[in-house]
């Protein structure tokens, strides 16, 4: 026993060195292949055959590059203020940030989840974690924009999310830290296992329009949900979670938190939750939370506090949750394409557990349980196993399919693919990644219909890969062809921030639906102006609304007097352009809201205070036409009491 104990103490510890010391594997070698340049390049002028959408970790942003170049298209600000957007500067769009907390421009975005119909990638949306402050965010991919952003209340860590099921009926969010919940969360840290609760949280998806409602939560025992996946096929209907620290250590050092030999994956049977949440066994919980959404008709986004969360208790309603146990901290919760295996990935274990969901179900039929933890029975291990994939390699973190029988799991301390059959759970292939991938992507990778071209690596640690940078480098993916038995490596490409989890798309699915620009007759803006011969600036009190219009290459009015110190002036500037691809910025001297950037036939408020007297120009920022320079234009602000008239 001491003995075992002993050297399982020394495992740990030895693998905690690795941890946080990971390094340059030692399978490591530059193996690029002779053709490697054949199979990445797309010629000037040629599309990429996939969308890849790269999380951005701590930058709070999504970022979306063509395959198989791996060229950066675009950066969509998520939970960010971005410049290049506008995002979070314009009136219209700042609401979106807004959360029970107020206006909170940052988040760690770990997490995307394209919308699936049957199972399989539909190309509408795409949706994405902020961890800190926790919220779950939906992306049109029609104008590859933010469109709507909900907090979760009763989280904090919003980890396990926003995994969705095979026909976006919810995307789900677990709570990795769980916290006192109820009226009175003033309670000594020490009293975790009494007052500390974890919380699942269901949000429904409407079908047509994509919004999103916070449907019902579930109250859980207080571990920390790291991961999940929706069943499919056979498994669809059920949710399954990975959770560590089931020793509900308040400090999650390892001696607290890792003690256990097993922790568990919680799987989820939520047409049971749906069928008692219809049968009225909620109860309402008084809660906060932010809902925000933006509407590419008029242009505006709105963001409502709403106050209330229905709770239900899997305790009492017992044929909701059930655990299997699962080995050392499990991290990644894969379910394969055909909705039979999942698989759990301990980061301090040493071989990889795959469930089966036919199994699982027999023992929750025959009662095959080893116990109850915290009220939730617990499935005996052997019970629900299919097998162990043995000695794969070192700190497994998530697993990715291909649709053909095969699975690829990234190892973050062996810093490796490692590609293995899942009916056998036979190892077939292993490639090397520089250095310490986290997530891994294949396109539709954990759906129904996986598109076996790639795998890409997203990296933690560069170090020698790309040219220094000062003290941080840029973070890496990289790209390995996997039509053939081996995996080969063919590219490296930088990202934005840090990636984690990403997904791929045929660009076919999303580049027909992209918005080109937007109806101005369709604009219903409160503040929009349709014609040059409507522009007009009216005084309300001390606000002065400047209703503008632009257009290749001047904005009217350009030459306005009559504002007084003490005003707050605000422009809402009309882009009349229709076509593709036509911006328009406005920047004003020393405005402390910056600037704006207007899509054709959008509307977008810049509100400024100004601080002192005299005449300020303003421009278009973005180079639009061979007269983008004359595309300018002076404000007159007088003292507070001078009779100026307002004119434009
Ligand atoms: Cu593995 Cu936050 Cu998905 Cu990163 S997490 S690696
Ligand atoms: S100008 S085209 Cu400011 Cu030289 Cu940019
Ligand atoms: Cu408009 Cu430059």
């Amino acid at each position: 026993m001491r003995s075992d104990h002993f050297t399982s103490r020394l495992l740990q510890v030895s693998m905690a060195a690795v941890l946080l010391y990971a390094c340059k594997p030692n399978n490591a070698g530059n193996a690029v292949s002779g053709n490697a340049a054949e199979k990445t390049y797309v010629a000037p002028g040629k599309y990429d055959e996939f969308y890849n959408f790269v999380s951005g970790g701590f930058s709070g942003q999504l970022s979306v590059y063509g395959l198989p170049s791996g060229r950066l298209l675009r950066v969509i600000p998520v939970f960010s203020v971005d410049p290049e957007k506008g995002y979070g500067y314009s009136e219209e769009s700042k609401p979106m940030l807004n959360t029970s907390h107020g206006f909170v421009p940052w988040d760690d975005l770990h997490h995307t989840e394209l919308s699936q119909t049957n199972g399989e990638i539909d190309g509408r949306w795409i949706f994405v974690n902020g961890n800190n402050t926790p919220r779950v965010a939906r992306v049109d991919l029609k104008t590859f924009r933010t469109a709507e952003i909900i907090e979760l209340p009763n989280s904090a860590g919003n980890h396990s999310s926003p995994f969705i099921t095979e026909n976006t009926e919810y995307v789900v969010a677990g709570t990795r830290f769980s916290v006192p919940v109820g009226d009175n969360t003033d309670v000594p840290i020490s009293s975790y296992k009494e007052n500390f609760k974890g919380t699942i949280s269901f949000i429904s998806v409407d079908k047509n329009t994509g919004g999103l409602s916070l449907a019902f939560q579930l109250e859980t025992p207080g571990v920390n949900f790291d991961l999940s996946h929706a069943g499919k096929g056979p498994s669809h209907g059920w949710f399954f979670f990975s959770c560590y620290n089931s020793e509900q250590a308040n400090t999650l050092l390892e001696v607290n938190a890792s003690q256990r030999d097993k922790d568990f994956i919680l799987a989820v049977n939520w047409k049971k939750a749906e069928e008692y949440l219809k049968a009225g066994k909620g109860t309402k919980k008084a809660v906060r939370y932010a809902h925000n959404t933006y509407d590419e008709t008029s242009h505006t986004s709105k963001s409502e506090i709403l106050n209330e969360v229905i709770s239900l208790d899997p305790k009492v309603l017992k044929d909701i949750c059930y655990l299997i146990p699962c080995p050392k901290s499990p991290h990644g919760c894969d379910v394969d394409p055909s909705g039979e295996y999942i698989v759990g990935s301990g980061k301090l274990a040493a071989l990889i557990p795959v469930f089966s969901f036919t199994k699982l179900q027999q023992a929750i039929a025959n009662k095959t349980f080893e116990g109850e933890y915290d009220g939730i029975p617990v499935v005996k291990y052997e019970s629900a196993l299919y097998g162990e994939v043995e000695k794969p390699g070192l700190g497994p973190l998530h697993t990715e399919f291909d649709g053909k029988g095969n699975a690829y799991t990234s190892f973050f301390v062996s810093s490796e693919i490692v590609k293995w059959n899942i009916k056998d759970l036979k190892v077939l292939d292993r490639a090397p990644t520089y250095y310490s991938i986290g997530h891994l992507c294949i396109p539709g990778g954990d759906t129904k219909k996986p598109n076996a071209k790639y795998v890409i690596a997203y990296n933690k640690i560069t170090k020698d890969r790309y040219l220094p940078t000062g003290p941080e480098l840029a973070q890496s993916a990289q790209l390995f062809d996997i039509s053939g038995d081996k995996m080969q490596l063919i590219l490296d490409f930088p990202t934005i921030g840090e990636p984690h989890y990403a997904q791929a798309v045929s660009a076919d699915l999303v580049a027909k639906n992209s918005t080109k620009f937007f109806k101005l007759d369709e604009n219903t803006n409160p503040y929009v102006t349709k014609g040059e011969s409507n522009a007009k600036v009216v005084r309300e009190g001390n606000k002065v609304h400047v209703y503008a219009t632009c257009i290749r290459s001047h904005f009217a009015p350009d030459n306005i007097e009559g504002v007084k110190l003490g005003d707050e002036v605000y422009f809402h500037i009309t882009n009349l352009e229709q076509d593709w691809d036509i911006p328009h910025g406005f920047a004003v001297k020393g405005a402390n809201n910056a600037e704006l950037l207007i899509m054709p036939g959008e509307t977008q408020t810049l509100k400024w205070v100004p601080e002192k007297t005299g005449v300020v120009p303003f421009y278009c920022t973005d180079f639009c036409s061979a007269l983008h320079q004359e595309m300018s234009g002076y404000i007159r602000v007088s003292p507070a009491g001078s009779n100026i008239p307002l004119t434009f």
